[in-house]
């Protein structure tokens, strides 16, 4: 059996794809990599790790060899707002990453995973019910990678058939692995925070609305689009997706119904709300539906209920981002 490479597997989504591909085909068929050593009890849990830069064909192509790899998760980005602090370093990542395991799968005949955002749209796009084909012209650097991402796995998928497939992903909600530096990151630490101080400080404004995901729907997405029939799909790659649509405010309320005395203020980030205000308010997700039957199960009740309870079972921890 062939085996799998999850790259950037200590990261948010990385970690708990990881995982869950161990749990589902076993320990030994899944390469978990990344540019950082794993440290004991990493949620990716126990099993094949290689240290992997993913902006070296050679190194990426070695493990893939070696190691009889059939499919790349390639989870490896800066995200939103970590790029507006350093463009050229992210173009340089989010670019120059994809670009090289793209030829890597073409090179070795790999299926390929590549999450896309709504990063990817732009203050042009239509905002509300975004449809999955529209105006795409985002004004920051990780727009401009994840567009060109979309357009350069849609390029493979036609001029030389390799299977990639992907996802636009909205903000990712977690209790496990923290975000590293993404606009929607104020939707995980405003759990953190509630159960610690009863009080959260918000960086966007309190009527930002945004799309969002909880991450066990998350990476039902990954591996159902990834198990879907290619002759039912129309679009391979970059499919709207969506689970549940809040702003902080919203999500203080749904708090407030577990923590009575939860406080919510403000104090906005011109940065982030520049991107948040660039996102659209709601994607349009009925082709993921129709095309490969997604349907979330968490909605924003259920989500919150379930991040509460599972971050009072563990020892406190909060993002690295919001300090
Ligand atoms: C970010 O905020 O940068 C990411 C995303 C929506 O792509 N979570």
């Amino acid at each position: 059996m062939k085996k799998t490479l999850v790259i950037g597997a200590l990261g948010q989504i990385g970690s708990e794809l990881a995982l869950a591909l161990r749990n589902r085909f076993g320990v030994e068929t899944v390469i978990a990599s990344d540019v950082r050593a794993p440290q004991p009890g990493a949620a990716s849990g126990d099993g094949p790790f290689q240290y992997l830069d993913c902006t070296s064909f050679r190194q990426i192509e070695t493990v893939v060899r070696r190691h009889d790899v059939g499919t790349i998760f390639h989870l490896a980005a800066v995200l939103s707002a970590v790029a507006e602090q350093n463009p050229q370093a992210s173009w340089d990542l989010n670019m120059g990453g994809l670009y090289r395991v793209l030829e890597v799968a073409r090179e070795c005949g790999c299926s390929l995973f590549f999450p896309s955002s709504i990063g990817a749209f732009g203050p042009t796009t239509p905002r509300d019910r975004t449809p999955q084909d529209t105006i795409q012209r985002p004004n920051t650097m990780y727009g401009v990678t994840k567009v060109a991402g979309e357009l350069l796995c849609d390029y493979y998928v036609a001029r030389f058939g390799v299977d990639a497939r992907g996802l636009r992903l909205p903000g990712i909600i977690s209790h496990v692995t923290p975000p590293g530096g993404g606009t929607t990151d104020f939707a995980v630490d405003i759990f953190h925070q509630a159960i610690r101080y009863r009080h959260y400080t918000c960086f966007l404004r309190h009527d930002t609305r945004l799309d969002m995901m909880y991450m066990p729907d998350t990476i039902d997405a990954i591996l159902q689009l990834m198990a879907a029939d290619p002759a039912l799909l129309r679009h391979h790659n970059a499919f709207n997706v969506t689970a549940m649509n809040f702003t902080p405010e919203e999500l203080a309320g749904e708090i407030r119904k577990h923590i009575p005395d939860f406080a919510i203020d403000y104090d906005v980030d011109p940065v982030r709300q520049a991107i948040a205000d660039s996102w659209p308010r709601s994607v349009d997700d009925s082709e993921a539906r129709a095309q490969w039957d997604w349907s979330p199960r968490y909605d924003i009740a259920a989500m919150t209920a379930d991040m509460l309870k599972k971050l009072r079972a563990k020892p406190r921890t909060v993002s690295r981002f919001n300090r």
